[in-house]
């Protein structure tokens, strides 16, 4: 029998990629732009600063960064989020974290589908940002009946979407037409509808209820809300974006400009707004508009132990005491001076966060290191020491995942000024995952792993008997 090959599930994850990067280009012009700009951005950081060029390069890691991007999407139903991670699954994707948004006055819970794995995240480590509605946070019953009677009669994904995930599923893996024709189909499921499935009173009603909520339930699918390429130098875009002609939100979400950068850091674009046309009674069409897509970028830095996201936070929430960003940009420089002020006391130098253990590291021999290897030595296995002597050298874990404050920031700045509502906190992990049908993938664990294995690997090669290679 014929042997059947398959393409590799990162081989899809990256034709998915540059599909929906294309398409949202296409769709929202100021997307290129930024890209642009990033990519200039990125080209002059990496000129200015040859160490970084060359750590970057050392890890296999620079090739990724001008493919990356991550988007976001917010689903209406369990069935959705289920078939999602069915979908994803065969890009190598995989739900990791679990984001509470309610607490920040946005109606839904999240997760990020993303490869794990070092290797796979090397390949490409595009991710999506996925949200699902929370409809039992609508005070307004008949509404929320009615949302949940349209959310019910949609389908979001094409016929042939759904028989090539059972295909992939069966089989385990999709020969390169079915995976083409999977990328052409579930592209689908994400691109914009200016025809609307509710009519012009019932939007207004949902409009009314929260903004999220009509946008979610009015279209006939979760269009991609953004795309957003990774910047080394995110202080650097947000200064070139007003010249062209792009205007960033006031403040940059995440922690302050440092030596080095740990987490993640964004900005954003308000949403455009774009004609759509509502449903009539009498089967006739009625203009409108809509405002939900939007653009951003982000910089990531370290990813940080429990010990350094529990500082992060504790100096977040004494910067917000102090200061919170004002939706209309009014207090941003009090805010910045702040959180620059409150977050001197996070450590910022490498070795010193790695001493602390607030930070992941992945551990490799120096040149020094391996000559010395090659001439035999044995150079034993206390890290400190290795460290010292200059045989092993440390870079920083990136960041793969996001962060609740900064999500529901960004989540915020495109909702309008109109007051912010308030939910009662309300995280509901076990629903989450009861309707998404698998429990979601711990960051911490995976990140200890990666540093694990790598200093097995690195204290394995500085010490092993036979040193000849
Ligand atoms: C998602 C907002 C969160 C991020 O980068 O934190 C997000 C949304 O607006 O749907 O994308
Ligand atoms: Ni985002």
């Amino acid at each position: 029998m014929k042997e059947r090959t398959y393409v590799s599930t990162a081989a899809i994850r990256s034709e998915f990629s540059a599909a929906m990067s294309a398409m949202y280009r296409d769709e929202v012009p100021a997307y290129g732009t930024l890209m642009a700009l990033v990519a200039r951005v990125n080209d002059e950081t990496l000129a200015a600063d040859p160490h970084l060029k060359g750590r970057l390069e050392a890890t296999d890691s620079l090739e990724r960064i001008s493919e990356e991007r991550h988007g976001a999407i917010r689903l209406g139903t369990p069935d959705e989020l289920s078939m999602m991670r069915r979908v994803f699954a065969i890009m190598g994707m995989y739900p990791v974290g679990y984001y509470d948004l309610s607490t920040a006055g946005v109606p839904v819970h999240s997760t990020a589908f993303r490869p794990v794995g070092d290797a796979a995240l090397k390949r490409n480590p595009f991710r999506v940002f996925t949200s699902l509605l929370r409809l039992d946070l609508i005070a307004d019953e008949t509404l929320r009946d009615e949302a949940a009677k349209v959310l019910a009669a949609r389908k979001i994904f094409t016929d042939h979407a759904i028989e090539l995930v059972g295909k992939a599923e069966r089989d385990g893996g999709l020969d390169a037409a079915d995976a083409k024709a999977f990328v052409h189909e579930v592209l689908e499921t994400f691109r914009w509808h200016d025809k609307a499935i509710v009519s012009a009173d019932m939007y207004r009603r949902l409009h009314d209820a929260h903004r999220l909520i009509a946008d979610v339930v009015s279209f006939r699918g979760p269009h991609i809300n953004h795309l957003t390429p990774r910047t080394l130098d995110i202080d650097r875009v947000q200064a070139l974006m007003p010249a062209e002609g792009i205007a960033p939100k006031a403040v940059v979400e995440g922690p302050p400009t440092r030596n080095c950068p740990i987490l993640l850091r964004q900005t954003s674009f308000k949403a455009l707004e774009e004609p759509v046309s509502f449903i009539g009674e009498d089967g006739t069409w009625k203009a409108g508009s809509h405002t939900a897509r939007f653009g951003e970028i982000e910089q990531r830095g370290i990813a940080l132990t429990p010990k350094g996201r529990a500082l992060y936070d504790r100096l977040l929430n004494d910067t917000r005491a102090i200061a919170r960003p004002a939706a209309d940009g009014s207090n941003a420089a009090a805010y910045e001076a702040a959180l620059a002020k409150v977050f001197q006391a996070f450590p910022d130098d490498w070795n010193a966060i790695r001493k602390e253990g607030l930070g992941y590291f992945a551990y490799s021999l120096t040149d020094k290191g391996r000559a010395a290897r090659a001439s035999g030595r044995n150079l034993g296995e206390d890290i400190e020491a290795l460290i010292a002597a200059g045989h092993v050298q440390f870079d920083p874990i990136v960041y793969e995942d996001f962060l609740p404050v900064s999500a529901a920031g960004i989540f915020q700045s495109n909702l309008g000024d109109e007051a912010t509502q308030e939910f009662a906190a309300s995280p509901n992990q076990v629903m989450f995952e009861r309707d998404l049908g698998v429990a979601v993938l711990d960051e911490f664990a995976h990140y200890a792993g990666i540093e694990k294995a790598s200093m097995e690997e690195c204290l394995g090669a500085a010490s092993m008997a036979d040193a000849a290679e």
